[in-house]
């Protein structure tokens, strides 16, 4: 593609119009700095002209330097492009207004303020997110936004990487004026206006810069939120220092200490993980035999079955997106509790400051509770919620089934149940599906998205696009015992229990997998979940367990005392009325006599073994999954653990944390486990393959595309 094409310059009168026109979202990929810096060149060279606009076409402004070059670079990377067509822009000889719709992101953040003055829409939004990249701005942006909004405001803006609001960014002096209506033709009218004036060039303003004894303390507080709240990420930290740089040196000096950090974050696995993660939230909607084409089922109304804690949660999120929403239960009681739930969680987000009052009103007029299906004939889909048993769930479907529309989805809660069973309960497998949401179903992003035989792929499509207009990252997935998540999250847990049945402390055993950077340890996810939860499905599942292969016992052995984590006080550990957990010496001493009991052997056990043993256990059961065909990439079960159970994103997911390490490491480290601990640990042949053939999951990846 010819570079200059993504840009298209014109003219109103006095005022030249510089276009970026590089879908979807104007990235900065090559050829577009150049054809910009060539356009500014052009508009200097024309006497006719006295400012120039420079806009994005399409959706957007500027969504930041082109994230799929990045793999290309080189010591330096984007800056290289990016900072003398900065430079060049402020230099220039006539202003440049900046006009901001859509997003102004990363690199479009900072292209804007290299501009002498920017507009923009009332809704856009303004942001430096390279953090969530593991990497910083790299294009002068650390040393620019603290000229314009004050190194307070550029710290938070850096380091946590949350966008702003054009009408906050206004207030901060980031944004000259709001354009309400038509922002070209708004731009080109305040072009007009400040043609002739002096145009301020960002670099050269220090009146908000103050110095760095001023700034002391807010560097401070920022550093010590960043290792609280982006627990193991190296970036924000880096771009705290960026900012700091900014209060102590030249602008030239400053640039250049941006430059080492952003060069040392680029090349970090953390930035490689994240980057991954970004592409691949985006690859795990592409359905490969259900096309983006496929037609769509308007879901505007929906009915939600049981109102206890997930029902109320998933009621919530419907009401949140604008679907009003049935919430139906089998008595007064149970609905008064649920909606009573709903309320109370209303009010806490409210408390929060994550919604207005205004809202939380609105949204509860959205949610109906109801005792019977009679309107159930006019919702275009179904959320089943109730207790996890196969014949109660079966009663339901016959039961929507009969009361529903034609054409009306049926979906599921189930978070382990046979989806094709639960569909046999209907005349209309073909309308049914997994709709697997992550407790609490308010806040956690997870959806995945359960294939039946017989789901259509209307359905599937309609699920897929709903969850992303619900907030959710969706991921479809096979119709196999606990789907994906859950399925890799029972050998998870298994090595858990069995670490500390060979003598492994309890927190030890969360400790290790704390500080690998899960946001919780497997004993104390069991303890907050609840211990029966799993204790009940072991039971219904114990005539599948092969004979000879050994079970962890320390769990059940604890739910059968009524120890089932913090709805019961105690669990692996004790809690005190604020939920807050110490550790419970009567369950090491527990664990200790029926380990001696069961003949378990007692021993030293390394953090490291810990951490292997546990997400070893992840990788290799992830293994077994895409080879029997239950996910569709390696990517979705990385999407899946990041979103739904905790997964540090900066290590990209267990698949990709495995090919970080090297899957021949892991391979060798599973034949280890092999061998003393039998049929359990027997290597996936996928990651042998994998292994032997020196390549990676992301290779799978690949070959999956390519073969699709
Ligand atoms: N580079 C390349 N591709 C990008 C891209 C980018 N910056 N942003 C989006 N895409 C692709 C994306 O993969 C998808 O592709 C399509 O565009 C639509 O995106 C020097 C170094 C802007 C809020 O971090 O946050 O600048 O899947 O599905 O939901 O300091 O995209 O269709 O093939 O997400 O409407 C900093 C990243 C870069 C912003 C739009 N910028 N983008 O969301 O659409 S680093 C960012 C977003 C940087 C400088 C540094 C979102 C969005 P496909 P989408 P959306």
């Amino acid at each position: 593609m010819n570079n200059l094409v993504k840009i298209s310059k014109d003219k109103d009168n006095d005022v030249a119009i510089i276009t970026i026109d590089n879908p979807p979202v104007n990235a900065l990929s090559p050829g577009v700095p150049e054809g910009i810096s060539a356009a500014i060149d052009e508009m200097n060279g024309d006497p006719s002209v006295k400012a120039a606009v420079v806009i994005g076409a399409g959706r957007t402004f500027v969504a930041g330097a082109d994230i799929k070059e990045f793999g290309k670079m080189t010591a330096g990377g984007p800056r290289r492009s990016l900072l003398p067509l900065l430079l060049h822009i402020e230099d220039s000889g006539k202003p440049v207004v900046m006009a901001i719709h859509g997003n102004a992101f990363g690199g479009g953040l900072e292209l804007a303020m290299a501009g002498h003055y920017r507009v923009a829409s009332p809704t856009a939004q303004v942001g430096q997110p390279e953090v969530k990249l593991g990497i910083i701005p790299g294009a002068g942006g650390t040393q620019r936004l603290p000229r314009l909004v004050g190194v307070a405001k550029a710290v938070e803006m850096c380091a946590e990487g949350k966008p702003v609001s054009a009408s906050d960014a206004a207030t901060l002096g980031l944004i000259d004026r709001l354009i309400d209506g038509d922002l070209l033709a708004g731009a080109v009218s305040f072009a007009r206006e400040i043609a002739g004036k002096p145009a301020p060039k960002t670099r050269e303003l220090t009146e908000k810069l103050g110095t760095t004894a001023e700034s002391a303390a807010v560097f401070a507080a920022a550093r010590d939120s960043a290792r609280k709240k982006q627990r193991g990420l190296k970036a924000p930290l880096a771009a705290i220092d960026a900012v700091e740089a900014a209060t102590r040196l030249s602008f030239e000096e400053g640039c250049q200490a941006e430059a080492r950090l952003f060069t040392e974050c680029l090349f970090s696995d953390q930035s490689k993980a994240l980057i991954h993660v970004f592409f691949g939230e985006r690859e795990v909607a592409k359905i490969p035999d259900v096309p983006k084409e496929t037609p769509v089922i308007p879901v505007n109304r929906v009915a939600v079955v049981g109102s206890g804690t997930m029902g109320g949660g998933i009621a919530m999120v419907f009401a949140n997106a604008g679907i009003p929403v049935l919430l139906k239960d089998v008595d007064e009681l149970a609905l008064n509790v649920g909606m009573d739930k709903i309320r109370k969680n209303y009010a806490n987000s409210v408390q929060r400051g994550r919604f207005t009052q205004a809202f939380v009103d609105e949204r509860l007029q959205m949610i109906k509770p109801v005792l019977n299906y009679d309107a159930f004939s006019e919702v275009d889909m179904v959320v089943e919620a109730v207790f996890e048993g196969m014949a109660l769930k079966k009663t339901v479907f016959a039961d929507l089934d009969r009361v529903c529309r034609r054409g009306a989805i049926l979906a599921s809660n189930t978070s382990t149940l046979n989806i094709d069973e639960i569909a046999e309960a209907t005349s209309r497998p073909e309308a049914v599906i997994g709709t697997h949401f992550f407790s609490p179903a308010n806040v956690m992003r997870l959806l995945e998205i359960v294939r039946g035989k017989k789901s259509r792929k209307e359905v599937i499509a309609t699920c897929m696009q709903l969850s992303k207009k619900l907030g959710k990252i969706g991921v479809l997935v096979g119709n196999c015992r606990g789907f994906v998540g859950n399925r890799m999250f029972g050998p998870y847990r298994r090595e858990a229990q069995f670490l500390v049945e060979e003598g492994a402390e309890v927190e030890a055993v969360d400790k290790a997998l704390v500080e690998f950077g899960n946001a919780m340890g497997p004993l104390a996810t069991g303890d907050l979940a609840g211990l029966d939860v799993g204790w009940r499905i072991r039971k219904e599942y114990r005539h599948l367990e092969k004979p000879g292969i050994r079970q962890p016992f320390a769990e059940d052995r604890l739910c059968e005392m009524g120890r089932y984590g913090q709805k019961t006080v105690r669990g692996w550990y004790r809690y005190d009325e604020n939920r807050r957990a110490s550790v419970d010496p009567e369950v090491t001493a527990l664990v200790r006599k029926w380990s001696a009991d069961a003949g378990i052997p007692q021993r030293q056990i390394s953090p490291s073994e810990i951490v292997d043993r546990c997400i070893y256990a992840l990788v290799n059961e992830g293994a077994r999954i895409l080879d029997e065909g239950y996910a569709l990439r390696a990517v979705d079960i990385d999407i899946i653990y990041i979103n739904g159970y905790g997964f540090p994103a900066y290590r990209g997911g267990p698949m990709w944390h495995a090919d970080t390490v090297g899957l021949q490491k892991v391979y060798q480290r599973i034949c280890e486990f092999h061998r003393p601990h039998g049929e359990i640990w027997e290597p996936a042949p996928l990651l042998q393959r994998l292994a032997e053939a020196g390549k990676t999951f992301a290779d799978f990846d690949k070959e999956q595309v390519a073969a699709a």
